[in-house]
């Protein structure tokens, strides 16, 4: 393949050659991966582990200096070539960060030399002006050209859709708006099509919103990394490696962990406390997104078809699960069942100690 596979070019090349000056025996590699545990350089012809360099290290002044994925480094390999240590990363010609709010605020970086953002909401509750108006800044501020991707478009109706893009037009962003299903393959081929050879894309968002299974459908079967679809709609997927994914046709894609989520409104915790029994049905529906709709294995519908709940308090909580400002619904899920396993662990001790 080459370095120039990976979007090497004579820009990086002038770059790279006045860095090695102290640096005879290294090579020019990117970095492609990068979690807890450590990094992957890619030369162009395999992709090996690397270490950052203990004088690197020394005189990062921030985290954020240290390679991350997308950055072009200067490696030495060791062990026939099977491993790395980083001793340079070439200045980055964008980058994308967000600042951790901590002990002085420093800049967590999520990918460098990333061309296009794609911003990746789902159009199923979690589309947020505020929240997309942060990310816009966030990329921008970056040197990035934004996109807005709108996943899960067969979860809502044609009206809701046309809503919501009315909604992003509204409010002025100046941003491109794609937006795609990956069920029903909806948007995929347009999406397809914004992607360039040479080019480096990444993919960002709230957790489950499809950044993954977006990328997979960009990919050939045997690249695939995230499994079918899991009953419980948890744990299964989720990405924890920031990985940048290289297309047959020649664009570059790096898929990342999903952000954590910010505030939420006391009002809206509030709805969902009024409707906890409807909360302790859904937790049990086979799929974790689950409408309560036509959906098999729906324990709300179950619910409702043996008495146990009454349709219209149903359709009441549908109701406001619409409008906006519940579009935080999956992260007070996790909330609420954080309290529920609170509760067990104090059962348990209850039951422990004799009580
Ligand atoms: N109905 C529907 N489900 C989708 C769509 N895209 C993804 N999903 C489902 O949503 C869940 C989460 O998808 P992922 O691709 O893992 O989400 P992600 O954004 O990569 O999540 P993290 O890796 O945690 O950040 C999976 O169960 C997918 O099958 C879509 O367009 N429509
Ligand atoms: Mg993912
Ligand atoms: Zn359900």
């Amino acid at each position: 393949m080459g370095l120039e596979g990976l979007g090497f070019d004579g820009g990086w090349a002038a770059t790279a050659a006045e860095v090695s000056g102290g640096l005879p025996d290294a090579r020019v590699a990117r970095v492609v991966a990068v979690d807890r545990h450590g990094g992957w350089v890619h030369d162009g012809e395999r992709e090996v582990p690397f270490e950052p360099a203990g004088r690197l290290c020394f005189t990062a002044a921030a985290p954020g200096d240290l390679p991350s994925v997308g950055d072009w480094v200067l490696a030495r390999y060791h062990d026939q070539g099977q491993a790395a240590i980083v001793h340079a990363v070439l200045p980055r010609r964008t980058l994308l960060g967000r600042k951790e709010a901590g002990k002085g605020t420093y800049l967590q970086v999520i990918a460098a030399n990333v061309d296009v953002a794609f911003i990746v909401q789902s159009c199923h509750y979690d589309l947020n002006l505020r929240r997309l108006d942060r990310y816009l800044v966030m990329v921008r501020e970056g040197g990035i050209t934004p996109v807005l991707v709108l996943t899960k478009t067969d979860l809502v109706g044609r009206d809701d859709l046309l809503g919501l893009l009315a909604q992003i037009d509204a409010a002025g962003l100046q941003v491109t708006v794609i937006a795609v299903s990956n069920a029903t393959g909806e948007g995929v081929d347009r999406f397809r099509e914004s992607l360039e050879p040479g080019r480096t894309y990444v993919l960002v968002g709230s957790s489950g919103v499809g950044k993954s299974t977006l990328i997979n459908q960009m990919t050939t079967p045997t690249r695939q990394m995230t499994r079918e679809v899991s009953h419980t709609g948890e744990g299964v997927h989720t990405t924890v490696r920031r990985q940048l994914i290289r297309l047959d046709q020649g664009a570059m894609l790096v898929d990342t962990p999903g952000m954590r989520e910010f505030g939420i409104l006391a009002s809206e915790a509030g709805v969902v406390d009024a409707f906890s029994d409807i909360e302790a049905w859904a937790a049990t529906c086979r799929y974790a997104d689950c409408r309560h709709g036509q959906e098999p294995g729906c324990a709300v519908r179950a619910a409702v078809i043996n008495g146990e709940l009454g349709e219209e308090r149903l359709q009441h909580f549908l109701k406001l699960r619409r409008e906006a400002g519940f579009h935080e619904l999956s992260e007070l899920e996790r909330r609420r069942r954080g309290r529920a396993f609170g509760r067990m662990v104090k059962n348990a001790k209850k039951r422990r100690d004799g009580g």
